[in-house]
This record gives C-alpha cells, structure tokens and sequence, in this order.
C-alpha cells in the first residue's frame, strides 16, 4: 500500500517546531518526514515504505495502525473525554490498574498515572522519599543512580541519570545527594557476547561502597535500567541485578527499576523484572503501555510502600501528587486495547522465541569495518561502531541516514546504532534490517 503523498513542507515551514533531542538545524535542512505507519512499516511524505527497527521509539510494540487500539480511542473520546481523578475517577482507570496489577510482578499491585517515562520517573523518585518519611526513616534521603542511565529529562530524572550531555547544562540545579554507580558496559571483557555478558557482577559491589562511606540511614533508593537503552544498549552482567536486590534488601534500601524500554515485553516476559527474576520495590514505565498512541506512563508500587502512606485519618490526602491528565481516559481506552492486544496475540511473551533470531542477524555483523561491538537481548540489539577521530557520533549518524534512504528506520545514539522492532516482527523483517544495515556499515568509510 502506498501513502498518498503530501505536500513535503518548505523549509520555512519548519522553522517553528523546536524539535527535541535533535540537531534542529542539520534536520530542517534534509527533513526525514512520516506520514503514516501501518504493521512493521512507515511510509515518507514522499510515499517511500520504510521498515520500523525501532518500534517508532522503543513503543509501538504491537506494530503500527492497531484498529482495535484507535477505534477504543475514539470511542472513549465520543463518550467522555476527561474526567478528573483529583478526587473524583471514571470506571476505567481502575480497571487498567487492575489489569496492569495482573501482570505485574509479584506484590507490585499499586498503579500511579502519569504521562510519560519522565513523569514515571520523578513520580517513582518522589514516591521512595515520601515513603522513607512515612514510614519514620526521614533521614534517608539520598538517591543512588547510574553512569550512562537514562531517566528522562525531569530535574530528577536528570540528577539520578548518568549522561554527561543530558546534565552539564543543568549542572548546578541537580538533586543534591545522588551518586552513581559505575555503568555495567565493558567492551574490553565482554565484546561480541551473546545476550547477558558473564563478566561484570561484581560492579553492584560498589553499592556497598557508596553505603560505607554515606551510611545506609541516609539512602533511600536505587534506581536502574535493568537494561539501559538510551544510552545505547547496555547490558547487566549475569548475576549483577540479583546482587544490587541483595544489597538493597540488605541496608532495607528500596529498589526501582526504570523499565520504560523492558517494560510490555521487550525481553520476552511482560518485564523485566520477571525475566531476571529480580522483584524491586517500585518499576517506572511508559511507552508500550499504549502501544505508543497515546502518552500516558504508569508506576508499579509494592503492597508494603502503597499500605506505608495509607495511615492517619481517613480525609487526609496520602501522597501530593499528581497530575491533571493522570489516568486520562482516552490514555485508559489506548491502555486497556493495548493489553488485551498483546494477550490475544502473545506478544508480551514473543520476544522470548525470536530473541535467537534477532540474535544471530546482529551478531552477523561482527567483523564489518569499525564495528568494535555487537550486543543483544530479547528484541533488543546494538551494534557499536569505532568513533571517527575527533568526530564522535558522525559514523553513526552516517550509518542511520544511509539505513534510512534504503528503507530501515534505526535509531543512532552516539556511534551505536540500537534495534528495537516491534514484537510483531518476523524473521524476514530482522533478515532486511540486518541486510540492510550491515551494507550501510559496509559503505561507511
Ligand atoms: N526512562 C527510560 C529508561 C527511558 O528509556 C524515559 C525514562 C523517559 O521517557 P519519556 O516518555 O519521558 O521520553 C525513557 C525514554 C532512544 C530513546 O533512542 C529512548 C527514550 C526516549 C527517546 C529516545 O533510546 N527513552
């Protein structure tokens, strides 16, 4: 099927977008324009069909045009188009909670709305200080992230977040007492490893460091990416987020997992969590909760944190949080059509059967020029290429325009080129996307 094309704007009908995370100026130059998604695929303005890698952007997990998702939106839209959850709530709300507590891990049955990984993230954050308040540890007030973590672009989310360029702008208005354990990614002991690298699980051990020197009264959580994304793919070392839980449980220090890319399947359980067998106190997710068609981000709080501000008198309110479009109600329609999608088709699972296919399309690029690693889990795959003297991230980009001209959406961090199909995906499709980004690496000087 071909999109009807339109008008691709003039540059000067660009100028007003200040578009985010991009070089605005090198884009408005040489727009790369989507007009219309439909299964795998994007077609261009100018009606060229483009296989999505990427899930758009870690999100549409169920591929793209799903009826059963827009015709429950706009049905929700018909019928009621906000309501309040200030004090008031519509049916469905509770009924996603209910849902999303079904597949949660263990225990994690508390569901807090918000719009975006980013808002997950300072709701997860907010919600462990409050808690350690709550429950008469005031004291602990340190947050304890990650090198190289990404969690969004709130204030807190930036401060517990460990990428340089995300943060020096910001630098003097950071959370005060976060630290940083060291990021997990070693190309020098684990290159060209399959799935989790064997080396690495001592690195939790620096959270005992951290403790030494701070003292476990005065910490209240740590935060992670049970698999960074953003950051360009890095991977936990087998055995390393089992010893951060014990580390954690150890000290009674609470744990969230920042699950906004491993949440809804992307490594073939619902989350993460359940794929490593690691239960944290709080997970912050977004994107594949609605398949990417509407914003909304939900957070997954235990029983124990949840029951700990359900005290005092009864017309007190817990926690002063939230937002106006918490639990929006066409956010709540695009949830629930997500979920019973990825039931009826298995998808929350399916990573967990092509994770061998994506596997071996990747790792067939080891030894094309300049790639230095190549990295996978799940429906998630990277492959690193050597920075060009004096010009990091020009290779990549380089790799992820020529992707783009053939047919391939990727996604580019850096020099790391970062897959991430959506779960509907077929070997044929990984096979393309390996054919051709293993030219376009090829072709790349
Ligand atoms: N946490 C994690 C782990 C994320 O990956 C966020 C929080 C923030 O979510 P919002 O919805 O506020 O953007 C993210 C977002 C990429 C890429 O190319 C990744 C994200 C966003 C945009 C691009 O890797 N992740």
């Amino acid at each position: 099927m071909n999109a009807k094309p339109s008008a691709t704007p003039a540059p000067s009908e660009l100028q007003s977008f200040w578009m985010p995370f991009t070089a605005n100026r090198q884009f408005k130059a040489n727009p790369r324009l989507l007009t219309r998604a439909q299964g795998m695929h994007y077609w261009t303005a100018d009606g060229r069909e483009i296989l999505d890698a990427v899930a758009g952007l870690w999100c549409v997990n169920a591929g793209h045009g799903r009826r059963e998702i827009t015709e429950a939106v706009a049905a929700q839209a018909a019928t009621m188009e906000f309501a309040p959850t200030f004090q008031m709530g519509h049916p469905s709300a509770f009924e996603l909670a209910n849902r999303l507590a079904a597949i949660a891990p263990p225990g994690l049955d508390r569901l807090f709305f918000t719009n975006s990984g980013s808002e997950s993230v300072d709701t997860a954050l907010k919600i462990a200080l409050a808690y350690q308040r709550a429950r008469g540890q005031a004291s602990r007030t340190r947050l304890i992230g990650r090198e190289r973590g990404y969690h969004g672009v709130g204030f807190g989310g930036i401060s517990v977040g460990g990428i340089a360029n995300n943060r020096k702008f910001f630098a003097a208005s950071m959370l005060p007492g976060v630290d940083h354990l060291p990021h997990t990614l070693s190309i020098e002991h684990n290159a060209f490893s399959r799935g989790l690298p064997a080396w690495g699980a001592h690195l939790a051990n620096d959270l005992e460091r951290l403790i030494a020197l701070h003292d476990a009264s005065t910490i209240a959580a740590v935060i992670v990416e049970p698999v960074s994304g953003s950051a360009g793919v890095l991977l936990p070392p087998v055995g390393y987020l089992k010893r951060l839980r014990e580390i954690c449980d150890k000290h009674d220090i609470l744990l969230i997992f920042d699950e906004v890319i491993t949440g809804f399947g992307r490594i073939g359980r619902p989350f993460a969590a359940q794929a490593f067998e690691v239960t944290p106190d709080l997970i912050t997710t977004a994107k594949g909760l609605t398949n990417g068609a509407v914003p909304m981000g939900a957070v997954f709080a235990s029983r124990k944190i949840y029951d700990a501000f359900m005290q005092g008198p009864e017309n007190t309110i817990e926690l002063f949080h939230g937002y106006t479009y918490s639990g929006h109600p066409l956010a709540c329609a695009a949830a629930l059509a997500t979920l019973d999608v990825y039931a009826r088709e298995g998808l929350l699972t399916r990573a967990a059967d092509l994770a061998p296919v994506l596997e071996s399309a990747v790792h067939g690029m080891k030894g094309l020029p300049h790639v230095i690693d190549v990295r996978n889990l799940g429906l998630i795959g990277a492959v690193e290429l050597e920075p060009r003297p004096n010009r990091p991230g020009a290779r990549g980009y380089e790799v992820f325009v020529k992707c783009f001209e053939r047919g391939v959406l990727v996604r580019q961090t850096g020099d790391i080129i970062a897959l991430s199909p959506p779960l509907i995906v077929q070997p044929a499709d990984l096979a393309r996307i390996a054919e051709v980004l293993g030219g376009a690496i090829r072709e790349t000087a």
